[in-house]
């Protein structure tokens, strides 16, 4: 048929996909043509990202669409955010990339704000405190050994995979802003801040923006994988931008809409039109991250399906195997689970086993504990739920918006219940879709650079209408009243103890 192809690559915490996406000028129909698993690997008690394999996986992908279509119009990467690669001068690999998850970033913010002050950080970045951060990789990276010294390029993720494809050594704006060493206003790296803690910036690139043309494909991957010369096109490298890109909002509703972006972690907030860097913002911990067309997300990032993807993993690990749908469907039909967590607690970051970890804080909240793993998935389920509730009523008084309606959109919006959970913990209608928005907001991305679609808005109208949407009505007033109540009184005895 006449639609132009375009592909994603899009790189998950848990699975990497490459994903075509046909667009003809009205709609966009995407299809998964490959996907691999992404997921840290443990070298020497460290935890990495393998991105050989990873490499493998897309190239696999690229095959696959050699194959299916005669002409591919473009291709970009996006990933996870806050990872890096780093190369020395004869472009080689200097380590295999840290996971975000790995034990060298415990205590990095304590030993970082005795240098550089919580409220000047926040400042100069506008970024939430979260020891994942790049910036509090890098200052642990320096502390531990000369990878740093060693290296001449610094690229993220994303990026990375962009200079396999075809050589070009940049980051992409969206990726940069999330990385706390990026100024948002002063629109450039934060290299005085980097200097007083040390960290060495000859290393960091230009910065591009998103729908930038970084070359085509090289050589060596054109032969490997057959696709030609086709051009590599950066999309908001950065998942959660792209997926922004395509939450489904009419042009003409105007702001009062907030998205949770649904996958290993959940982003929870609003779309502004100018980093919100008051003081109140820093009380409230949250992040200002780049979007495209001069979008800012002002959102809050919150512990997310990591929380139920290790559950699972630790159910299976004493012989109960269930896949994610059978674990909603027990949640779905437990009743009660009558205690709470905060998702956001350090414990549950990267624990040895989930299901004991959840055992413990409820514990030492003076909780009884689920008592079957459908209780347990449903404790979980419902405190996301209350969590996003608390958020979305932080960001909606930091930006001076009311809040009439909330997108939830990534492969987390298939959660029907949690969706309706959402609904009644918020009491706002919920639209779920597209769950395929990262790759979407990639693909159209591509689609804006060669001047096939004009404005965001456009995208999103392009959006709305090429997938399904599915509402949730709130329900179940004073239950939700009463769990808000008493989740609120959880987190505050909680942040008391720690
Ligand atoms: C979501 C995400 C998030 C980051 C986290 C590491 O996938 O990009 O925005 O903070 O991964």
């Amino acid at each position: 048929n006449s639609s132009l192809k375009y592909l994603a690559v899009d790189l998950g915490g848990e699975s990497g996909r490459v994903v075509s996406g046909a667009f003809d000028g009205k709609t966009v129909e995407v299809e998964e043509l490959h996907r691999f698993a992404t997921g840290g690997i443990e070298v020497d008690s460290t935890l990495r990202w393998d991105i050989h394999r990873i490499w493998q996986g897309i190239q696999a992908g690229l095959q696959t669409a050699n194959k299916k279509y005669d002409k591919i119009e473009s291709v970009g990467v996006d990933s996870w955010g806050v990872d890096y690669v780093l190369l020395d001068d004869n472009e080689q690999l200097v380590e295999l990339p840290y996971h975000y998850r790995d034990r060298r970033n415990i205590g990095t913010l304590d030993q970082i704000t005795e240098i550089v002050p919580k409220s000047e950080l926040f400042a100069t970045t506008g970024i939430q405190f979260m020891e994942i951060n790049t910036l509090c990789q890098l200052f642990a990276g320096q502390r531990c050994g000369d990878a740093l010294n060693k290296s001449q390029h610094l690229l993220t993720i994303a990026d990375y995979f962009h200079w396999c494809l075809c050589g070009s050594k940049t980051i992409e704006f969206t990726f940069a802003t999330t990385t706390q060493c990026f100024d948002p206003v002063k629109r450039n790296w934060a290299t005085s801040l980097l200097d007083r803690l040390k960290i060495p910036t000859h290393m960091l690139p230009e910065v591009v923006s998103p729908g930038t043309n970084l070359g085509n494909v090289r050589e060596s991957v054109q032969k490997q994988t057959g696709i030609g010369k086709v051009p590599v096109i950066a999309p908001a490298t950065h998942d959660t931008a792209s997926a922004v890109v395509a939450v489904p909002v009419a042009t003409s509703s105007a702001k009062n809409w907030a998205y949770i972006s649904s996958g290993t972690w959940s982003l929870v907030g609003l779309e502004v039109d100018t980093p919100v860097i008051s003081a109140e913002a820093l009380m409230a911990n949250v992040t200002n991250e780049g979007g495209v067309d001069g979008t800012w997300r002002l959102l809050k990032n919150v512990m997310g399906l990591w929380l139920v993807q290790r559950l699972r993993l630790a159910f299976s690990s004493r012989g109960f195997e269930a896949s994610y749908e059978k674990l909603t469907e027990l949640a779905g039909q437990a009743t009660s689970a009558g205690c709470f967590i905060d998702p956001d607690d350090p414990s549950f970051l990267n624990p040895p086993n989930m299901e004991e970890a959840i055992f413990r804080f409820c514990n030492e909240t003076g909780q009884a504990p689920p008592a079957d793993e459908g209780e347990m998935v449903k404790c979980v389920l419902e405190s996301l739920a209350l969590r996003y509730s608390q958020v979305l009523k932080e960001v909606s008084a930091l930006a001076k918006t009311r809040i009439d309606v909330i997108h939830v959109v990534g492969g987390g919006c298939k959660n029907i219940l949690l969706n309706q959970y959402i609904a009644g913990a918020t009491q706002l209608p919920v639209v779920a879709g597209p769950s395929e928005a990262t790759a979407l907001g990639n693909l159209m991305i591509q689609c804006k650079s060669a001047g096939k679609i004009g404005t965001l808005g456009d995208v999103r109208t392009v959006i709305r209408d090429s997938v399904e949407l599915i509402e949730f009505e709130p329900t179940a007033l004073t239950y939700w009243q009463d769990a808000l109540v008493k989740f609120e009184g959880l987190c505050k005895k909680r942040n008391s103890q720690n």
